[in-house]
């Protein structure tokens, strides 16, 4: 299935959330009254999308131009221009610009951060570029006994410790030996023990110290990796890596499956981070950089 397809199929939740959201809402007394756009606004802000862009096509659903009336259709294009114009600014893939680049992947306990390694060194790997992963997620052993199955599925080289490790002893060796061997791109796995901010903040914040001794400019990414279907606790979750690793960049996974893709909407408007990424499914092809037309389309179930 091409990843347009995917794209879709992926959405189809979070599509029909929106579509059962709006259902209804276009008919009856014409022009659009305060009270009907009132709903929609709070329809709109059900499906995940965040009061401010609800209020903004509220705005322009009051707009003359509706007074002879708006179908169901219609308010489905609006939606869609309006998620495209906040997406278009942040949709950017991410660029392999230093060598080697270090990038840091963090995010809560499964929100997909291994996986989304695995895809991303695909991505990079099939761009041409020389990928090395480590497992700087040392807590458990089944983490990088997990990341070791995927660096052999892709085909990259691994650095890995034992379980129990300094995480940042490992990610210093990782980018040792990744300057040493030509490598283009060294992915750094990490743990994520939200409960304990003040663990997390330290073990980060002493990674990050550690590896700025060998390029003063890494870690060049710090890719935070959010579960769509957390909803709105996606946002709390921005908030506090931006404060504890200083975070560069988004990326949202299972957008398949859920129903709240509008997250992703909501996360670009407040963070205005870019989202580099959207994962819509479990294999390595799933993971891709996403055109904002493309994803507002499927997101209200345009063609
Ligand atoms: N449906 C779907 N599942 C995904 C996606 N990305 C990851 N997963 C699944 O989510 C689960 C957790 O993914 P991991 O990559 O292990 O998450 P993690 O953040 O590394 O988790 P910890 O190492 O426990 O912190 C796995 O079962 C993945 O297959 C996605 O885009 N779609
Ligand atoms: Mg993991």
């Amino acid at each position: 299935m091409s990843w347009l397809g995917k794209l879709t199929q992926g959405l189809a939740k979070s599509t029909k959330r929106l579509a059962d959201n709006i259902t209804g809402l276009a008919t009856g007394t014409l022009p659009l009254d305060e009270a009907r756009l009132d709903e929609i606004e709070e329809a709109l802000i059900a499906a995940d999308l965040g009061p401010a862009v609800a209020a903004r096509i509220r705005d322009r659903l009051a707009d003359q131009k509706f007074a002879k009336g708006i179908d169901e259709a219609g308010i489905r294009m609006v939606v869609a221009e309006e998620v495209e114009k906040v997406l278009t600014p942040v949709a950017l893939p991410l660029e392999i610009r230093h060598k080697p680049q270090v990038v840091l992947v963090v995010g809560v306990n499964g929100s997909g951060k291994t996986t989304t390694i695995a895809k991303l060194a695909r991505l990079f790997k099939a761009d041409g570029h020389k990928v090395m992963l480590a497992a700087g997620d040392t807590f458990r052993a089944a983490a990088i006994a997990q990341l070791t199955i995927w660096a052999e599925r892709v085909g990259v080289p691994i650095v890995a410790g034992e379980q129990g490790g300094d995480a940042a002893g490992l990610a210093y060796e990782a980018v040792k030996r990744a300057q040493a061997e030509g490598i283009d791109v060294l992915i750094i796995d990490t743990a994520g023990r939200l409960q304990n901010k003040a663990g997390l903040m330290d073990e980060l914040a002493k990674l990050k110290r550690v590896i700025a001794k060998l390029d003063p400019t890494a870690p060049h990414d710090v890719l935070l990796v959010l579960d769509a279907s957390t909803g709105q606790n996606a946002l709390s979750q921005i908030e506090v890596f931006r404060s504890v690793a200083g975070v560069t960049g988004l990326v949202m996974t299972k957008l398949d499956g859920s129903a709240r893709g509008g997250m992703l909407v909501a996360a670009a408007e407040t963070s205005r981070l870019p989202i580099h990424a959207i994962g819509v499914g479990e294999g390595m092809d799933d993971l891709q950089p996403f055109t904002p037309a493309d994803f507002a389309a499927a997101l209200v179930g345009r063609d």
